[in-house]
């Protein structure tokens, strides 16, 4: 067994990036005590910029940090990796169309799909955050020949950290105390955040909240569009929350995450509460600690969460018709 942790990261040199890498180079994933190799992957015109990128992460002498690899080559990114985070992707153009976007990002996501299957480690476990990210999931898992569907996850953790502040500000509580917020479906503004089985300082939210209005509708449009909201104040697209939230699910596959306080996971719908079967949706789950997830099974949705759920369910299932050409 490895004592040092493979983590490719692809579009490494863009803005998440430079926010990711000193997370992950300071434990941010594994802990305190568990060395990482970063092995950074870009497109050809941005190796110088990447370039720069690893000078300052050795100019940061992390003690945790053993090695920063540079490629263009999906392969030599992913060789042996125990962890690939796929953050790079192709922004939406001038009048583009969601398909074309689809189409554009489906592209990558094949190459690299096939560059897990071929060179990645034996029990690697691969991270999506590039939009659009769920559906770019599904077309890399297709991909992957011999790797496990299950290995496969796209974010949906930043809504639930959005979710969970806004449920707390809300309440005048620390966020810390906000338990057990569900994002249904795709990472897009269709994304059905529920707060129906969360709790703030231990009492349900509906209760601490007691305003049903302002959480069917301020709360839920907040986190749909806060994504929208931050580009509009920064002129750029979020990134430090991006980053934080990339290395919060990562954690979470190696840590134990029970059902009081499940996480925001986007993995392979096997069905459970009426979502279609073979989608990548967001789910509530639980982890092992050793890189596996389970949907927590059971819970309660009333008419308006289903109602709101098979909105956003819909979307993915049209995203998966645009692309089903790619799916390998
Ligand atoms: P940037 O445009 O700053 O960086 C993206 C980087 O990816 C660029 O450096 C680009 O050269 C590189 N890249 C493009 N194609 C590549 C390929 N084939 N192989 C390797 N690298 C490639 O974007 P940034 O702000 O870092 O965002 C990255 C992605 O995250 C975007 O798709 C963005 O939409 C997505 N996001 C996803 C979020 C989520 O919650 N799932 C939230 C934040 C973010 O919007």
């Amino acid at each position: 067994m490895s004592t040092v942790k493979r983590v490719a990261v692809t579009g490494a040199a863009g803005q998440i990036g430079y926010s990711l890498l000193p997370m992950i180079a300071s434990g941010g994933i594994f802990g305190p005590n568990v060395k990482v190799a970063l092995q950074l992957l870009e497109v050809t015109p941005v190796l110088p910029a990447l370039g720069g990128v690893r000078m300052e992460l050795e100019d940061c002498a992390f003690p945790l940090l053993t090695e920063v690899t540079c490629s263009d080559d999906p392969k030599v990114a992913f060789k042996d990796a125990d962890l690939c985070l796929l953050v790079g992707s192709k922004p939406r153009g001038p009048g583009m169309e969601r398909k074309d976007l689809l189409q554009e990002n489906g592209k990558i996501f094949i190459g690299q799909g096939r560059a897990i299957g071929e060179a990645a480690g034996p029990d690697v476990r691969v991270v999506v955050v590039g939009n659009p990210c769920n559906t770019n999931c599904l077309i890399a898992m297709h991909n992957a020949k011999g790797v496990p569907a299950a290995r496969f996850s796209a974010m949906t953790r930043l809504d639930q950290n959005r979710a969970k502040s806004q449920l707390a500000l809300r309440a005048g509580k620390h966020w810390s105390t906000v338990k057990n917020v569900i994002i249904w479906g795709n990472h897009s503004n269709t994304q059905y955040p529920d707060w129906h089985h969360a709790t703030i300082d231990g009492k349900p939210a509906a209760q601490a909240i007691n305003d049903d209005a302002w959480l069917q509708g301020p709360f839920m449009k907040t986190v749909q569009e806060r994504g929208k909201a931050i580009i509009e104040a920064r002129g750029k697209s979020s990134a430090l929350s991006a980053a934080q939230a990339a290395v919060d699910h990562a954690r979470s596959l190696y840590t134990v995450t029970t059902a009081d306080d499940p996480a925001a996971l986007c993995v392979i719908s096997d069905g459970s509460y009426g979502t279609p079967e073979g989608i990548i949706s967001g789910f509530p789950c639980t982890t092992d600690g050793k890189g596996n997830w389970q949907i927590v099974p059971g819970l309660a949705m009333n008419d308006f969460s289903k109602q709101k759920a098979a909105i956003t369910w819909k979307e993915l299932c049209e995203e998966r018709d645009m692309v089903k050409d790619l799916l390998g």
